[in-house]
Order: C-alpha cells, then sequence, then structure tokens
C-alpha cells in the first residue's frame, strides 16, 4: 500500500473505551436493547450480576471526561457507538437522541485536540438483530453496511479514523462452550465459521460504505492476539515464533491470526483452514473473497499478551509473571508482534488496545497508587517503540482504558483504568498511572 497516503502526522498516544462498559443510559433516550443489556439482566451470567445499566454514567458525563482526556495529553480518542443507541432496531429508524449523543461527543474532542477513532462494532449486538439470528444471518453484512454509512453520512465530517469491528475472535468466543461474551451460547463448529465469516463480510461492507461516504477515510479492522516472543534472536528461534504466531491450529477458531486476518490482508483464508473445516466451513466464493480483501488502511492490533518461546518451539517451564486475570505479563509482545504483523500484511500499525488490570483502590490519602500499571505501560510501550526504531511502521498506542469501567462478565471487579471510578458516587480520580502517561507523552515530544 501506499503510506504516502497517510498523514505524515505525530505518533499517536491514545486512550481506549467501549460504549457498552462506559455509558450506562442503558435504556435513556430511545436507545434500543443491546445482547449485552439482556445478557447481564439474566441471573447467574454475569459476576455480582452487575449491568451496564450504570456504569460510568459517560453518557451524562462524557464532558469531565473528554476535560481528563485533554489534560493528560492524548492526541486520539478511540470509543464505540452503541449500535442499537443509533438504531434501536438494528436498521430502519434512526434515534435523533443517540446521534447528537455522540455528535457532541465528537465536538467535544475536536474543540481539545483530541482526533476520535470511532469503533463501529465493540461486541453490543442489537437485540432485535440477534433475535432474526445474529451473525448467522446472511442479511447481516447488509445490516452492517446501512449501520455504516448511517455513521459515516453523520459524523464523517468529523471523524477520519474508523475501527470496523473489535476483536471479532472474542465475538466468537460468545458463541464456544464456556466463553462469557454475550450471548455465552455454544453452538456449532459449523456456526461459528458461518458467523466468522458474516462477520469478515460485515467489515468487508462497512469498509465499503465508509468510503462511499467518507472522503479520505483511514479503516482496518482491530483483532486481538497473544504474542509467542523468541526467547533468543537466532534465527531458527524467531522463525518458531513466526511459525506459531500464524499458525491456524485445528479445532482453534479464536486464537488465530491468520484465520481472520489473512482474508483481509491476503485475500484468502489459510490453507489449513479449508484443510481442517473440510464439509464444515460455509461456501467461500471469489466474490465474498473480493469484498472481505477490499483494501484497508491499517492492521490495528489489540495486545496484551506475550509468552516466551524457545527453539524448539515451546514455552520454557517457568513461572510467568501474570496479572490479576492470569494473563501472561510479556513487553516483548509489543516488539515481536508489531514486526511479524509488519513483515507479513505491509500495513501501518496502531496499537489500538493494551494495558493492565487491577484491584486498584484509593488509599487513605484519598489517590490510588498503581506503581504496576506505570511499570507495564513503560515497559510495553519501550518494546514497541524498539521496533519502530528498528523501522516498523507503527503509528500509535492506545491505553485500555481511560476509566476503570465495566469488565464484561467478570463485572467491576478488574480495574483497567488510568481514572479510577468510585461505582457509588462516580467519582473520577486519576491513578498515578495517569500523571505518568502524561509524563510519557511529554518526554516523547520533547525535540
Ligand atoms: C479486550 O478484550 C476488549 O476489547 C475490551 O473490551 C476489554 O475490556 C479489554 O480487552 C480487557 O479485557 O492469558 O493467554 O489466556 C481482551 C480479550 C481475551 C485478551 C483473553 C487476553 C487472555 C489470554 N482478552 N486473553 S491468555
Amino acid at each position: 500500500m501506499n503510506t504516502n497516503q497517510l498523514p505524515k502526522e505525530e505518533f499517536v498516544f491514545g486512550v481506549a473505551s467501549a460504549a457498552f462498559q462506559i455509558e450506562g443510559a442503558a435504556r435513556e433516550d430511545g436507545k434500543g436493547e443491546s445482547i449485552w443489556d439482556v445478557m447481564t439482566h439474566e441471573p447467574g451470567k454475569t459476576k455480582r450480576g452487575n449491568t451496564g445499566d450504570i456504569t460510568c454514567d459517560h453518557y451524562h458525563r462524557y464532558r469531565e471526561d473528554v476535560r481528563l482526556m485533554a489534560q493528560l495529553g492524548v492526541t486520539g480518542y478511540r470509543f464505540s457507538v452503541s449500535w442499537s443507541r443509533v438504531l434501536p432496531n438494528g436498521t430502519g429508524e434512526v434515534n435523533r437522541a443517540g446521534i447528537d449523543f455522540y455528535s457532541n461527543l465528537i465536538d467535544e474532542l475536536l474543540q481539545n485536540g483530541i482526533q476520535p477513532y470511532l469503533t463501529l462494532y465493540h461486541w453490543d449486538l442489537p437485540q432485535k438483530l440477534f433475535e432474526k439470528g445474529g451473525w448467522l444471518n446472511p442479511d447481516a453484512p447488509e445490516w452492517f453496511y446501512e449501520y455504516a454509512r448511517l455513521i459515516g453520512q453523520r459524523f464523517g465530517d468529523r471523524v477520519r479514523y474508523f475501527i470496523t469491528l473489535n476483536e471479532p475472535n472474542n465475538v466468537i468466543e460468545g458463541m464456544t462452550q464456556g466463553g462469557g461474551n454475550a450471548p455465552a451460547l455454544a453452538y456449532t463448529v459449523k456456526d461459528r465459521l458461518t458467523a466468522i465469516h458474516n462477520l469478515l463480510k460485515a467489515h468487508g461492507r462497512a469498509v465499503q460504505a465508509l468510503r462511499e461516504t467518507v472522503p479520505g477515510a483511514l479503516i482496518g479492522m482491530a483483532p486481538c492476539s497473544a504474542v509467542p516472543c523468541p526467547i533468543d534472536t537466532d534465527l531458527e528461534t524467531v522463525e518458531q515464533a513466526r511459525k506459531r504466531y500464524f499458525a491456524t491450529a485445528p479445532n482453534d477458531l479464536l486464537g488465530s491470526v491468520t484465520l481472520y486476518s489473512d482474508p483481509i490482508f491476503l485475500g484468502d483464508y489459510p490453507k489449513e483452514y479449508y484443510e481442517y473445516y473440510r464439509g464444515l466451513h460455509p461456501e467461500i466464493t471469489p466474490e465474498d473473497r473480493k469484498l472481505i480483501s477490499t483494501p484497508v488502511d491499517f492492521c490495528y492490533q489489540n495486545i496484551y499478551v506475550g509468552f516466551p518461546l524457545d527453539r524448539d518451539g515451546k514455552v520454557p517451564d517457568i513461572a510467568l509473571p501474570e496479572n490479576m486475570l492470569s494473563w501472561p505479563i510479556w513487553p516483548e509482545a509489543l516488539y515481536w508482534g508489531p514486526k511479524f504483523l509488519y513483515e507479513r500484511y505491509q500495513k501501518p500499525i496502531i496499537i489500538t488496545e493494551n494495558g493492565l488490570p487491577n484491584a486498584d483502590n484509593l488509599c487513605k490519602d484519598a489517590k490510588a497508587h498503581d506503581p504496576e500499571r506505570i511499570d507495564f505501560v513503560r515497559r510495553y510501550t519501550q518494546q514497541l517503540f524498539l521496533a519502530r526504531a528498528e523501522g516498523v511502521d507503527i503509528r500509535g498506542y492506545f491505553y485500555w482504558s481511560i476509566l476503570d469501567n465495566l469488565e464484561w462478565e467478570l463485572g467491576f471487579g478488574p480495574r483497567f483504568g488510568l481514572i479510577h471510578v468510585d461505582f457509588h458516587t462516580l467519582k473520577r480520580t486519576p491513578k498515578d498511572s495517569y500523571y505518568d502517561y502524561q509524563k510519557l507523552i511529554q518526554e516523547y515530544r520533547k525535540p
């Protein structure tokens, strides 16, 4: 791709969020229900029965939140639009109040010098569409096209950066036995393969809708991956890690990079897909492949987890450092992940999520002290900049998340925020890591 078309602006330091996790106002101003509104009200589906009814109440407090972002010094804010807030039934009638909310948010961001990075789909499928089969319905890509056109038409005069789907692999997790993502129902492998294909087609249709409505739009999809990191720089060790990162394993529809990204960047599913799922996968037509590989501008990636790999392709038998959710902490993930992705897909990279959960609380001095998060961000970004210095075209880093929020089915326990939220009073308190991220951004800007 011709990277010269991209603006030669500074590296973007940002923060990220998602509608369902922060907005609240779940049934206000004409918003329709999403599968997450419904599921979080079913007994036993979320920790402590936590819901998104109020969560951070960002819907009413977005001005305060944008002010905190401006003080932090970020130049990008990645947020998602709640599909059922703007289209209560998923298609058809438009909810004016929903459009107004996002329109005001976008204006507020721009007035504060913050570029909006708009995610169309961060898991909150309109319930009405779920009742029609959701991602299994062959019309799903057309529903998504209609929604993407609306977003392009209403906001394309002010928004340039778009993320079509957040982590389609975790959408499929919610259709897998034991998966906690909504709808948290077990589907057959055949159905999951159909859902993946429809998600990818929906991505392609959204790219088309945005190209039609937003001149100069910059678009990509944001999958999530765990990165195998070579324990030394011997070519063989590196090759083992590269192979593992891009492997498509049998019966693994969740962890694979290639299953979701090869169709977009390379024009087809990996050959293993056709071997492992013979007789199970939907018909993949040449038109489908063309649609899915409609050119995009970025390779976005959410990266939290890395793990070491030796020259035999084995994870050394040591206790890896872990976070409170038992995800391994391995900063080199932000070196090797972008490097491998750039080699394979040749697109500029933006890390659309990276962050650390902790059980942060306010101490006696009324502050939240979170040295682990400061260390996490420092060590991960250091690796990212190392890759960048070696020529990997990395354009940005978004910390997940600006605020403590509803961590989906895990409830309010795991706190990822740079800003502490008291979920009773809704008071925001910047943590120590907020001030350190502020410092990091300033250090980077220094000539
Ligand atoms: C993202 O999902 C979501 O986009 C966001 O909404 C969410 O709040 C945020 O991250 C924090 O969870 O330990 O090797 O088994 C993250 C999906 C799936 C990433 C599980 C880490 C564990 C890998 N996560 N994965 S491992």
